[in-house]
């Protein structure tokens, strides 16, 4: 069965003192998270004291990057080694704005994935879409290609520990999300993808995520279709209210 999951990306917001003040205000009204996992994505100056803010709460806390190689001479990177023994569960790779500004390749986002997995992580991976390509109707081979290059050589076992995020660049930030339908096609077509590549028992474990513009006003619909295992939430997620109020939908 899969277990939903509700995680939150804060991108570059909030102070230390701001990120632990509101774990502090979330960690004791959250559920039980064999039932509704719930995860944050902080900055990485603030995640290992929003770790240990959450301590005996099911809240999971998220990376929102991290490089391919645990050590060395990578000035200004962060090793998924690292992470892990800080007590990180979670990494975001391969979001639209790191492929944007930062020119993140689905090269680079498989070894990030790889990396990650062997340091015990689990990779919330997201896979992109633009209005252009959804007009001119190239949106399906453009995300099977995404994920058929981003999952490039993991085994069965790996591909079950990591997440994938639907996420139509057009829908991140702008208020306008992709409608129920919409969103569902796209993890459908992600979970097809998974299912071509490692077979349907495989691809029915595996987590899809719909991320753009999720609010408290759409996220029942959203959860409520077939293919959509939870959100990942940007903008909605910074007020520690309609965080839990998405929690409890
Ligand atoms: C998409 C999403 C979070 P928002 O980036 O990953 O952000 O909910 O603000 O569109």
């Amino acid at each position: 069965m899969r277990v939903p999951i509700i995680a939150g990306n804060w991108k570059m917001n909030k102070t230390v003192a701001e990120s632990v003040e509101f774990v502090k205000k979330i960690k004791d009204q959250l559920p039980p998270a064999n039932q509704l996992e719930t995860a944050l994505a902080g900055p990485t100056l603030s995640l290992v004291s929003m770790r240990e803010a959450a301590a005996g709460s099911p809240l999971k806390i998220a990376a929102e990057n991290c490089y391919y190689k645990n050590e060395g001479a990578y000035t200004g990177e962060t090793s998924p080694y690292a992470l892990y023994q800080a007590g990180i569960h979670h990494v975001i790779l391969g979001h639209s704005e790191r492929r944007k500004y930062f020119h993140e390749t689905d090269e680079i986002v498989n070894k990030k994935i790889k990396a990650a997995l062997v340091d015990h992580l689990c990779p919330i991976v997201c896979c992109d879409d633009t209005m252009g390509r959804r007009t001119a109707g190239k949106k399906v081979h453009w995300v099977v290609n995404q994920i058929l290059s981003d999952a490039k050589g993991l085994s069965s076992d790996e591909i079950r520990h990591v997440t994938i995020a639907y996420e139509p660049s057009w829908a991140i930030g702008t208020g306008q999300s992709a409608d129920p339908d919409e969103a569902e096609e796209g993890c459908y077509l992600i979970r097809q993808t998974i299912a071509y590549m490692y077979g349907k028992e495989v691809a029915d474990d595996v987590r899809v995520l719909y991320g753009g513009s999720v609010t408290t006003s759409n996220i029942n619909a959203l959860m409520a279709s077939r293919d959509i295992d939870g959100v990942l939430v940007g903008g909605a997620s910074l007020d520690p209210e309609t965080f839990l109020r998405l929690v409890n939908h």
